[in-house]
């Protein structure tokens, strides 16, 4: 069976805080006011539209936000509403942090490596540590109970918890965002062989890296992820992301190059030594590799980023062939939508069809179609022992449409962030959330 898509829920607090350095969605739009209803209405659109191209899909819980232990822990103490009182008051920032919705982004949720690929057949998750920015490290956590309470058989799942974060490693992960595994064929589940790509920014043994803007993911996070998921290091590639193209706003490698099956698509500044890292894939992959390179002349990077073609979700459908799930902007901007034309117009490969999605409040934060799913190359025995309450049909859809429309509001701006009445809504959905999917007590405030 075909790999599953699992996206994250765009939680009750989605809002635009400019926290991401190096993200240039996220800096544009620092200060703007969101609406957290219609970003999880977009979220669940487009994964009906996975649904409807006839593959798994699954939905994984937003995290509680704002994060009251981590503002306890930072010395604010009385009442929940008196935390946040003192906070809003006194560092802001911090309270933006705690408050981001940012999980939606389950492509750095964790890296994913398939039992068909692994020494002991089970499916591995290492979680991601997201150090990176602190809003982002208070994620894992949550995370792996999240992925404990999906994935729980444990005869056929590990859920790995984050790499250690502390300076004394060099372990910056921010899972399948920088991970793309790669088949012989267009079939790419679970049954199926792989060769894992590690795209990293940034290693001891770097000769140039990026200047501007931080490198998140670090090779030696890449290759401890590699190792705990059971990986035949013959058949992993440990590629470093182009220095330059980082420094333009490619904070992880899913915003210039997304692969599938047989077909990887990608910039030609996706890596930092592109012959050698296109060799290594076709000596791993084989002839039957087929890569769908875009020049700097066709699409430059500042329209890379401002479109986010290469964040498309890039799937094998049943016919066969692979279809394109690209954000709305890529057909708002002339260049890239010829640059798709004249991929899905060269049958030397086997995309055919592409759709445009509007995941405008999630893009406004730098997150794309691909960042909001992690993929997950399940066989069908995988499929039967999971949680199937996560598993979205077109009853799952309607119930989450109507649970998101009771229960987000439609307008936030940085002060709501200390509003206790909006800890109290996003306590109450994400309690009954956890009813729905089946999911257990995986917050904080459910196990205090
Ligand atoms: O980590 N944005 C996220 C976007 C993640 C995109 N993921 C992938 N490319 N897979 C990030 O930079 C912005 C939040 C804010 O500014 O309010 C943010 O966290």
């Amino acid at each position: 069976m075909p790999e599953a898509n699992f996206d994250g829920l765009v939680g009750p607090t989605h809002s635009y805080a400019g926290l991401s350095y190096g993200n240039i969605a996220s800096a544009r739009n620092q200060g703007a006011t969101s609406n957290p209803r219609a970003a999880a209405l977009q979220g669940l659109a487009k994964m009906e539209a996975v649904a409807e191209l006839g593959l798994v899909q699954g939905v994984l819980p937003p995290q509680e936000r704002p994060h009251l232990p981590t503002l306890r822990a930072h010395g604010f103490s009385g009442s929940d509403a008196e935390v946040l009182a003192k906070v809003a008051e006194a560092d802001p920032v911090l309270l933006a942090r705690v408050s981001s919705a940012s999980s939606m982004w389950t492509a750095n949720a964790a890296t994913v490596m398939p039992g068909s690929d692994t020494r002991d057949g089970r499916t591995h998750f290492v979680t991601a540590n997201l150090r990176a920015m602190f809003h982002r490290a208070i994620e894992p956590p949550v995370t792996a109970r999240v992925l404990s309470a999906t994935f729980a058989d444990q005869t056929r799942f590990a859920i790995h918890d984050a790499l250690p974060a502390d300076s004394a490693f060099d372990f910056g992960d921010e899972g399948a965002a920088n991970h793309t595994r790669l088949t012989r064929s267009a079939a790419n589940g679970g049954e199926v062989c792989g060769i894992h790509l590690f795209a990293y920014g940034r290693a001891e043994s770097a000769k140039r890296v990026p200047t501007r803007f931080p490198a998140r993911q670090t090779l030696a996070a890449s290759m401890r992820v590699a190792e705990l998921g059971q990986l035949d290091l013959s058949r992993c590639i440990f590629a470093q992301q182009n220095a330059d193209a980082i420094d333009a706003g490619v904070f992880h490698n899913d915003v210039i190059c997304v692969g599938n099956g047989n077909m990887l698509f990608c910039h030609e500044f996706a890596f930092e030594d592109r012959s050698a890292t296109h060799a290594a894939l076709r000596e791993a992959v084989g002839e039957s590799l087929i890569i769908a390179e875009i020049t700097n002349d066709e699409v430059g990077l500042e329209d890379v980023v401002k479109s986010y073609l290469f964040n498309s979700q890039l799937l094998t459908v049943a016919d066969g062939t692979m279809a394109l799930l690209c954000p709305i902007e890529c057909a708002e901007n002339p260049r890239v939508r010829a640059a798709i034309d004249r991929v899905i117009s060269d049958h030397t490969n086997p995309l055919t069809r592409v759709t445009f999605l509007d995941v405008r409040e999630s893009m406004r934060n730098g997150g794309g179609p691909a960042c909001l799913r992690l993929r997950v190359p399940l066989t069908e025995l995988d499929l039967a022992s999971m949680n199937r309450a996560v598993l979205i049909d077109a009853d799952c859809l309607a119930v989450l449409q109507s649970w998101v429309k009771t229960h987000y509001r439609e307008s936030l701006s940085a002060h709501d962030l200390a509003d206790p009445l909006l800890l109290r809504e996003s306590r109450d959905a994400l309690d009954e959330l956890t009813r729905i999917l089946k999911l257990g007590s995986i917050y904080d405030f459910q196990r205090a």
